[in-house]
């Protein structure tokens, strides 16, 4: 495993007020020989809005927008759009992110979906397909949609406080058969509870799924699961020790301390990079080798 020595890759700009206090958790999506980033950031008056930067080799940022691409619009989100999530299927892109909003001094976050079409993605036109909130009332977060149908189903895994569970769509619009698949462990790095990193990736061992989990102590640290390649609510190995805990300062101090969350990684060569919020302040980038992530048969 190797944090990149120039973490972090993306810090916030003082000068744009959308973004101007933090910048963090992201999705990645590679095209075109880039890697694309949705980042969620924070500016003075707290609201989470959603941001783009691109990278070529997966390390250096090139391109950053001076605007949000995505920002909160309806009454649901409108205290925030976090912690994007993106998934390829078909010729679209469809955006996972956790809706939030304030109601009598209450925090009411929720799971919402959008989409947008990969070209007017890569033009950078952001037409966003309307917003559905899948289980409307129901706390949720941490959403990710698997890359194809599996036994003729979309599936998402999303968490219910404290656990993982899957839910199965015909249509990406209604969603049903909602069943736990990964719990806290006793006494473990993820005692407390888990939530899915970014969208599973597709192995010839099985779908590999980085997660995170949070202990006691509120640290949120990175593990590692394998899910059956035919029934992905099967978990066939799960890390017993975190790949990411925080040990740097970029990752123990922040507006949250000793906070490393992933909404992406991306698969290169065997390489896989993983995008991590520091401290819930900072973007950063960390790298594993296949090998050191898929338990030997
Ligand atoms: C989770 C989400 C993340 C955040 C993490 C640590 O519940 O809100 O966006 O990074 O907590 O604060």
């Amino acid at each position: 495993m190797k944090r990149f020595q120039g973490n972090p890759i993306l810090e916030s700009i003082v000068t744009h007020e959308w973004e101007s206090r933090r910048v963090f958790n992201a999705a990645a999506f590679l095209a075109d020989k880039r890697i694309h980033i949705l980042y969620r950031a924070m500016g003075d008056d707290g609201i989470s809005r959603i941001g783009y930067a691109a990278t070529s080799d997966g390390y250096y940022i090139n391109e950053r927008l001076p605007l949000p691409v995505f920002e909160p619009i309806n009454d649901a989100e409108k205290n925030g759009c976090e912690d994007p999530r993106l998934t390829l299927l078909d010729d679209k892109l469809v955006m996972a992110y956790t809706a939030l909003q304030e109601c009598d001094h209450h925090l009411i976050y929720q799971i919402s979906l959008t989409s947008i079409a990969v070209k007017d993605f890569l033009t950078k036109q952001w037409k966003w397909a309307d917003r559905r909130l899948p289980f409307p009332g129901i706390r949720n977060k941490d959403a990710v949609i698997f890359p194809r149908r599996i036994d003729g189903k979309y599936i998402m895994f999303h968490r219910i406080e404290p656990d993982i569970c899957s839910t199965r769509s015909d249509d990406l619009q209604r969603w049903c058969d909602i069943k736990s698949v990964m719990r806290p462990r006793l006494k473990n790095w993820d005692c407390w509870k888990v939530g899915a990193a970014g969208p599973p990736i597709e192995l010839n061992e099985g779908w590999l799924l980085i997660y995170h989990g949070v202990n006691f102590e509120k640290i949120y640290s990175l593990g590692v699961a394998l899910l059956d390649k035919y029934d992905p609510e099967i978990v066939l190995y799960r890390s017993e020790k975190p790949i990411l805990t925080p040990t740097e300062d970029y990752e123990r101090f922040g507006k949250v301390p000793n906070v490393v969350f992933s909404c992406g990684n991306i698969l290169m060569d065997d390489q896989l990079l993983i995008y991590y919020g520091g401290a819930d302040s900072v973007l950063c980038v960390a790298s594993y080798d296949l090998s050191e992530l898929v338990p030997k048969k």
